[in-house]
C-alpha cells in the first residue's frame, strides 16, 4: 500500500522538493488558497508522494478519518441519445435507437418497486436525451416517485438533460427547475461537465449544453437553496491547463453559491468509443488528479472516487490521496462505465463490502444521505 507522508511539515524541510513546491505546501498549511499557476506546476512537477501527502493534509483536516458511502441505485431510462459525444461508449444515436433502450414510466416504477422494504436512500436518474423524455415525462416520473416512496432521494439528470428538455418546452432555466423541483426531484448529479474548455468541449462533445449553461444551471439551483455535484472528465485530449481552468470555474461558483457537494474526477475509458485510440492514463495520474484537485478545490467539501468507474482497488487506495467518498452500493444498476472498459463490469457491492474496503485501509466508514448527513457512523463497529 502506497502511504502519504503522516508528517506533511516535513515536505518543508526535505531536500527532494524545489522551492517553488515548497512554497505551495506553506501556504497550503497555513490554509490559504492556491492560485492557477500553482496549481499547473503542482500537475507539472509534482510527485506522487509530495501530491498525496499534501492532499491527505487538507482532507484530513477537512474530513478527519471518515469515508462516506451510501445506499444507492441508478436508473438509465434510455441510452439513446441526440448528441453523439466521442467518448461515449454508452449511447446510441437515434437512427440505431433498435439497439438501445427506452424505459417507459411503468418501468422505471418496476425498477423502483424492486427495492422496496429495502434501506436504500437515493435513486440516481440520468441517461441519454430523446424527445420522447420530456417535461411531462419526467415530472410524471418524479411525481410517481414519490408518491410510492416519499422518503427517496431523487437525485436526477444533469444540465444535459435540462437545457434540452427546458429548451423544447418554451421554459427559461429557472422556470423549468421549478416545475421539476415541486415534481419532487431533490438534487443534481454532476454529469456533463465533461471539460469546461471550449475548444475541448467542441471536440469531444459538441453540440450539447455549453460550459457556461452547464454552470448557470447549476447556479440557478444552487440559488433556490438545492444542492448538486460536479465531475471532470480527464485523461483525453485536455491538458493540464483545462483540468485547472476546469477547477477554477467550479471554484469561483462555488464561492457564490456552496452549493456543490462533491467534486468527482471521472477517468476517460476508452472501449469501444470514437477515442478508442486516445489511450487510458495510469493509475498514478488518477491518484495525483485526485490528489491536486483536493488541494485546488478548498471550498469543497468531499472529494469522491466513483468506485464503479475507477475500480474499487484504484478508489480504496485514493482515500490516501484526498478522496473521502466512494459513492454506493449501486446494486449493478449502471451501464456507463461498464460500456466504456470499467474492471467494475457489474458494479455491486454490499455494504459489508464497502465497510471492509474502508476498514482495510484504515479509515472509519460513514454511511449518508445524498446530503451527507449520517445514517450509520461505523466507528465503533
Ligand atoms: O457526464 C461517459 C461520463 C458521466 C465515459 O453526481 C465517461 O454523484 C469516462 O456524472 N469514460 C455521467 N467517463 C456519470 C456521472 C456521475 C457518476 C457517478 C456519480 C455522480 C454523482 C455522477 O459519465 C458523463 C460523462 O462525463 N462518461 N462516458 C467514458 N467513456
Ligand atoms: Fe448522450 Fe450523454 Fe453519451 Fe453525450 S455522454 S452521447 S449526452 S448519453
Amino acid at each position: 500500500m502506497i502511504l502519504p507522508n503522516h508528517n506533511p511539515q516535513s515536505l518543508l524541510n526535505s531536500s527532494l522538493y524545489s522551492d517553488d513546491l515548497k512554497a505551495i505546501a506553506k501556504r497550503v498549511f497555513n490554509g490559504e488558497r492556491i492560485t492557477f499557476d500553482e496549481g499547473v506546476l503542482l500537475y507539472k512537477k509534482a510527485e506522487l508522494g509530495f501530491l498525496g501527502t499534501l492532499a491527505n493534509y487538507v482532507r484530513e483536516k477537512k474530513n478527519g478519518n471518515y469515508v462516506y458511502f451510501n445506499h444507492n441505485f441508478h436508473v438509465e431510462p434510455t441510452n439513446v441519445c441526440v448528441y453523439s459525444c466521442a467518448f461515449c461508449s454508452y449511447s446510441r444515436l437515434i437512427k440505431h435507437r433498435d439497439q438501445g433502450w427506452e424505459l417507459s414510466i411503468e418501468q422505471i416504477m418496476d425498477i423502483i418497486k424492486k427495492y422496496d422494504g429495502q434501506a436504500v436512500t437515493e435513486v440516481h436518474i440520468t441517461g441519454g436525451v430523446v424527445p420522447k423524455q420530456d417535461l411531462a415525462f419526467y415530472t410524471e416520473l418524479f411525481r410517481q416517485i414519490k408518491k410510492h416512496r416519499p422518503d427517496l432521494h431523487i437525485k436526477a439528470l444533469t444540465p444535459v438533460e435540462f437545457h434540452y428538455i427546458f429548451k423544447k418546452a418554451k421554459l427559461t432555466y429557472e422556470e423549468g427547475l421549478k416545475i421539476m423541483t415541486e415534481a419532487g426531484l431533490d438534487s443534481l448529479p454532476g454529469g456533463g461537465a465533461e471539460i469546461f474548455d471550449k475548444d475541448i468541449r467542441d471536440k469531444i462533445a459538441g453540440g450539447k449544453c455549453t460550459s457556461e449553461e452547464w454552470l448557470s444551471i447549476h447556479e440557478i439551483w444552487h440559488k433556490m437553496g438545492k444542492h448538486s455535484n460536479a465531475t471532470m472528465l480527464y485523461g483525453h485530449i485536455e491538458t493540464f491547463e483545462h483540468r485547472i481552468d476546469h477547477m477554477e470555474r467550479l471554484r469561483q461558483l462555488q464561492d457564490r453559491t456552496k452549493g456543490f457537494n462533491a467534486f468527482i474526477p471521472l477517468k476517460f475509458r476508452n472501449k469501444e468509443n470514437e477515442m478508442a485510440n486516445v489511450p487510458e492514463v495510469s493509475v498514478i495520474e488518477d491518484l495525483r488528479n485526485y490528489a491536486v484537485a483536493r488541494i485546488y478545490l478548498d471550498n469543497f467539501q468531499h472529494i469522491k472516487a466513483y468506485w464503479a468507474m475507477i475500480g474499487r482497488n484504484t478508489a480504496q487506495l485514493s482515500l490516501n490521496f484526498g478522496t473521502d467518498d466512494l459513492d454506493g452500493t449501486i446494486d449493478d444498476t449502471t451501464k456507463i462505465y461498464s460500456m466504456a472498459g470499467s474492471e467494475e463490469q457489474s458494479p455491486k457491492l454490499s455494504t459489508e463490502e464497502l465497510v471492509n474496503l474502508i476498514k482495510t485501509v484504515g479509515r472509519t466508514p460513514v454511511e449518508r444521505d445524498t446530503l451527507y448527513n449520517v445514517v450509520k457512523d461505523f466507528t465503533a463497529a
